[in-house]
């Protein structure tokens, strides 16, 4: 996290406190920094008496069901007076998904964001590249708020930055990182519990998609690229769904020699969705730009339109290429 100029702080204090009529969204396929930054920002919104709508941009993973407030995420038929729209851990407008078309209704937007690849879409713009989860941006603001730290907060904000960290082992952390979850420990969470919803937690269909999955390893460039894939066919043996796949592509990387990890999802016979990871030196979200793809230099997607066999072929050169 880079020092932030006070002023971008004050300015989004003052857009919160001048409107009443506050929607929060993020992107589509949630992940524990998205869900955890729209429900620490909403529940410290309501402590302001705010008219809080935390909208739901997607199918929440099952991972995160247990985190407090999680009810406040809904999706609302109607949404007239939209007075502020705040939006968090998204890169772009088209992230949004269903709630794209509510920017254009909204008479302020606010961007709160991390990814190197944010499009700055916002009346104001707080996006930190440095920051190694919105959530640790979404800390900043409830702390120039002066909001008080609940346990339900502080557990939503503790989940944010864990899962965005990789329990706090990635390099994108820092002292300021371990400064804000102190913080969050001092308010009384149970960061045991949290963990053990958050990493110990997997299902026995979802073990077996695991160990499906790995059936199809297959390395290249000396082993310093892996590629795992998940078809349709092994959700339907397994009975999980594709969101089940979360946390395969870790355990890719684990293996010593691999600086990139990939996971090719098939969504269906001329889709496949790519995640891609990597260890120490190779910028991932480039791999992923000739797809419309990105996110960040460890850890981006990109959707390629084609069947899963021919999507593997043209990775697999890539990584070939990238590694040569
Ligand atoms: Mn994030």
């Amino acid at each position: 996290m880079s020092n932030i100029p006070v002023k971008i702080l004050d300015d989004i204090a003052d857009a919160i406190h001048e409107r009443d009529n506050i929607y929060i969204a993020s992107h589509i396929q949630p992940d524990g920094d998205n869900i955890g930054s729209i429900l620490a920002m909403g529940l410290a919104l309501l402590e302001l008496n705010k008219n809080v709508f935390v909208l739901k941009s997607d199918i929440i993973p099952s991972d995160y069901l247990f985190l407090p407030g999680i009810e406040i995420i809904k999706e609302y038929k109607e949404i007239t007076d939209l007075d502020l729209f705040i939006i968090l851990d998204c890169s772009d407008i088209d992230r949004l998904g269903i709630n794209k078309n509510l920017i254009n209704k909204a008479n302020f937007v606010i961007n709160i964001d991390h990814h190197v690849t944010n499009t700055n879409f916002g009346g104001l713009n707080f996006v930190d590249s440095k920051a190694a989860a919105t959530g640790e941006l979404v800390f900043r603001i409830i702390e120039k708020l002066n909001i008080k730290f609940t346990k339900e907060i502080a557990t939503n904000l503790y989940t944010a930055i864990s899962t965005d960290t990789g329990s706090f082992k990635y390099e994108s952390v820092t002292d300021k990182t371990h400064e804000i979850i102190a913080k969050l420990l001092r308010c009384g969470i149970d960061h045991s519990y949290i963990n053990n919803k958050l990493y110990h937690s997997r299902s026995l269909e979802r073990t077996n998609l695991l160990i499906e999955s790995f059936l199809t390893l297959n390395t290249l460039a000396d082993n310093k690229a892996a590629i795992v894939k998940v078809t349709q066919k092994m959700l339907n043996r397994t009975k999980t769904k594709m969101e089940d796949t979360e946390g395969i592509i870790s355990f890719v990387r684990d293996i010593d020699s691999v600086e990139v990890a990939c996971l090719l999802k098939e969504i269906d016979d001329k889709e496949t969705k790519v995640s891609l990871r990597s260890k120490s030196y190779i910028d991932v979200a480039k791999i992923c730009e000739p797809f419309n793809g990105g996110g960040h230099i460890r850890a981006a997607g990109c959707t390629i339109y084609e069947d899963i066999g021919t999507s593997e072929k043209l990775i697999s050169n890539i990584l070939t290429e990238v590694f040569r």
